[in-house]
């Protein structure tokens, strides 16, 4: 009786969200999942999963996508809801594409050399490439507990301890977390200015809780526990833990050849690869899993820093979202997603295909696309 409750009110928040947010992914696809033999045949408890994964999407009527998963199992699961969400908004017309990875980016540019001096670039550029990484042997972080979070952590350590000492990259723990419970104290606690030191120099993530989107789906519960990084010796290798992702894993510095950071994050993944205890969830049909499905496949995020003062001469980053989003790039603020543009006109571009297309692809994407970008910047008025 309480199923069939929950189920009414699901429907009938998502018809009326609907009349206001057509776009709204969520409320579009639980409708006839919830009428369709699947989406009956859900037992109590998968139901009540099934609402913490969309309640995003209701929260929040403005969502695109609307929904997270809880663990990689849901994606099949709910597989009736998803994969619908997931093909309209990957724009698999289709709906049978599988993804496929490759990194293989030899053949990309010239010889495999991305270089954006070839673009007019006469001063570096701020370069990053990040991928979303979950471990299976563990809940997504929207359905992880503060115990869990802090297992996580601690079982990342000896990771993180493997490539400190690793020749290659050494580097720093940088964690959050008040303590390990139970008294246990946490040996790499940093203070509150330390945690906005490194927010600012883009190596930290921004504090969860303000992002309702998150909060609504339990991803940010718990914060700061299990919250952190590690950073290379260099700065230019980082690690993120108890982000959207268990793991967000970049490399990132400025510089001419987008080729660098793709080539090192490659390398470096097959590092973490190969450290015991690291196996990625991953899916036959969607590759690596990640929390919300915008990301899942390659879970990559190319990006680079651009001024494009003549663009954003407003103040605000509508013209230059007007000509970035034909050309498939997102456009985001200087201190990341929801953030502002910087007050010199420069912007976060980044492709935003990650699903049913190579990593390489995704590299070359981003090199293009800002060449397109810079002739519409620099077209004379
Ligand atoms: P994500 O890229 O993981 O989806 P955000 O968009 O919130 O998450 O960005 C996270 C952080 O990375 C922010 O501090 C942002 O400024 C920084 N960042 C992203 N791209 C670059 C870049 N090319 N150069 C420097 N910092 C970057
Ligand atoms: C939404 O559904 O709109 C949010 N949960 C964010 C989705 C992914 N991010 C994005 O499109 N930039």
């Amino acid at each position: 009786e309480n199923k069939d409750k929950l189920i009414e009110s699901l429907k009938g928040k998502a018809t009326e969200i609907l009349g206001k947010f057509p776009d709204n992914r969520c409320c579009k696809y639980l409708i006839p999942y919830l009428d369709s033999e699947e989406g009956k045949a859900l037992s109590n408890e998968d139901l009540l999963t099934f609402y913490q994964c969309v309640r995003t999407g209701i929260d929040n009527e403005d969502s695109g996508l609307g929904c997270y998963a809880m663990t990689p199992d849901d994606y099949t699961k709910f597989g009736g809801f998803f994969n619908a969400v997931i093909r309209d908004y990957h724009g698999d017309a289709t709906g049978t594409a599988v993804h496929e990875t490759d990194w293989d980016a030899s053949g990309v540019g010239e010889g495999g050399v991305l270089d954006v001096r070839k673009l007019g670039f006469d001063q570096e550029l701020s370069m990053r490439v990040r991928v979303g990484r979950n471990l299976k042997a563990f809940n997504l972080p929207g359905k992880m507990d503060q115990a869990e979070r802090i297992k996580f952590e601690q079982q990342m350590l000896g990771a993180f301890k493997a490539l400190c000492d690793n020749p290659d990259y050494g580097g720093t723990i940088y964690s959050m977390t008040p303590d390990f419970g139970e008294g246990v104290e946490n040996p790499n606690k940093i203070s509150d200015e330390k945690y906005q030191e490194l927010v600012d120099a883009h190596v930290l993530f921004k504090d969860m809780d303000a992002d309702p989107f998150l909060k609504s789906a339990g991803i940010s519960s718990d914060w700061p526990y299990g919250r952190g990084c590690w950073q290379s010796a260099d700065g230019q290798c980082i690690i993120w833990f108890g982000e959207e992702d268990q793991l967000r894993i970049m490399c990132m510095k400025k510089g001419f050849l987008l080729n660098e950071v793709f080539d090192r994050l490659n390398t470096m993944l097959k590092t973490v690869e190969s450290i015991d205890g690291i196996d990625f969830a991953t899916s036959a049909d969607y590759g690596y899993v990640t929390s919300c499905p915008s990301n899942l496949g390659t879970g990559m995020r190319a990006s680079v820093h651009v001024k494009i003062p003549n663009l954003t001469s407003d103040g605000t980053d509508a013209k230059a979202k007007e000509v970035c989003n034909p050309l498939g790039l997102s456009v985001r603020g200087t201190g990341g997603e929801h953030t502002p543009i910087g007050a010199d006109g420069t912007v976060d571009i980044s492709p935003r295909a990650r699903l049913f297309i190579k990593e390489k692809d995704i590299i070359e994407k981003l090199y293009k696309g800002i060449e397109l970008l810079m002739a519409e910047e620099n077209k004379p008025k």
